[in-house]
């Protein structure tokens, strides 16, 4: 039996989504879409047979023939639907960030405590990435001893011109919060933030580089570059007592030819993730189906927002911030 998905959000994410229900999710499929342009919608929904045009997000999140739903709809959005999925009952899986604020991270969190069940996964889909997923196997078995340090890079070739210097911490990076937080299995308790110049190509932004402390004193770096026009490259080197692990750098295939040697690099991290996409839309549908729960937390989304949240007052300030998480509820232990 596959679990109806009701779609909120027909945009560049929302339309990935819908794709991959089509095509590659066994578990799952899409039973209903909601934008609030609806030609998008109509659109999605044409190409899936069965799939209903739902007036609001409400109406698909208490519609009894949804089972659960996925939110690709605006930030702002987050929180409120959210919140709506998890009275009506429903397994959420909700694109970063989880709200928009940290009050509303979290009201979302007292709402599914509230409930006594873990319904909100967050979209931080590299947690399904196969390299990452090495990678942390390898750091909790100690392969190399404990770690020391985290060094994470996060290019993109290109970004909108309404990506700011604040937005490259809290739209960008804040998947290197969460994977650090992944990786490491601690919380971060410093972050300071330097800015580079900007760059020619795009000068209403700056590159940033974050530097972390985490709880027993590993320190992660993170560059955050959004205009690198090479292409989209994230990196990951975990450099530990006695060695180092990192994702490969290199794709499987490399191309030799006409005075050429190397690599394709993505376009963008839709390309470069698509497996982590695919396996996480998977595993999500088959713990619907199986009654648990896998991915990030409502938690871990609050904490990869407090963290943003301290990068930013950290650049604003100059100065180093502590991020303050207050104490973690039992409910997510
Ligand atoms: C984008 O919004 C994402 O979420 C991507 O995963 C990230 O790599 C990119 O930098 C963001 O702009």
């Amino acid at each position: 039996m596959s679990v109806k998905v009701g779609l909120i959000g027909c945009g560049v994410m929302g339309a990935d989504h819908a794709k991959l229900l089509l095509g590659d999710t066994p578990g799952a499929r899409l039973a209903g879409v909601y934008d609030a342009d609806r030609g998008r919608a109509e659109a999605i929904a044409s190409a899936t047979k069965g799939a209903r045009v739902f007036g609001s997000a409400s109406q698909l999140i208490d519609d009894p023939a949804i089972e659960a739903v996925i939110i690709a709809s605006p930030d702002a959005t987050h929180g409120e639907f959210a919140i709506g999925c998890i009275r009506a009952g429903k397994p959420t899986l909700c694109e970063k960030p989880l709200a928009a604020t940290l009050d509303e991270c979290r009201a979302v969190m007292a709402a599914e405590i509230d409930g006594g069940r873990r319904l909100v996964q967050v979209g931080f889909m590299r947690r399904f990435d196969p390299g990452y997923r090495l990678m942390k196997n390898a750091a909790r078995e100690e392969k190399a001893g404990r770690p020391l340090f985290l060094h994470c890079v996060h290019r993109n070739a290109v970004a909108p011109d309404y990506i700011t210097s604040d937005l490259v911490l809290a739209n960008s990076a804040v998947h290197e919060f969460d994977i650090a937080r992944f990786l490491l299995g601690e919380e971060i308790a410093i972050v300071s933030v330097f800015s580079a110049r900007a760059s020619r190509r795009a000068e209403t932004r700056c590159p940033q580089f974050i530097v972390m402390e985490t709880a027993s004193s590993v320190i992660v770096t993170v560059e955050a570059y959004l205009d690198a026009q090479y292409g989209y490259d994230v990196r990951a080197e975990l450099v530990c007592e006695s060695g180092a692990i990192s994702l490969s750098p290199n794709r499987p295939v490399a191309l030799r030819s006409a005075g050429w040697d190397g690599f394709d690099v993505e376009r963008d991290w839709r390309a470069r993730f698509a497996d982590a996409y695919r396996i996480q839309l998977k595993e999500w549908a088959g713990a619907i189906a199986g009654g648990s729960v896998v991915g990030a937390s409502a938690w871990d989304g609050y904490a990869a927002s407090a963290i943003a949240a301290a990068a930013l007052e950290a650049l604003a300030r100059g100065a180093p911030s502590a991020v303050d998480l207050g104490a973690k509820p039992a409910f997510y232990a």
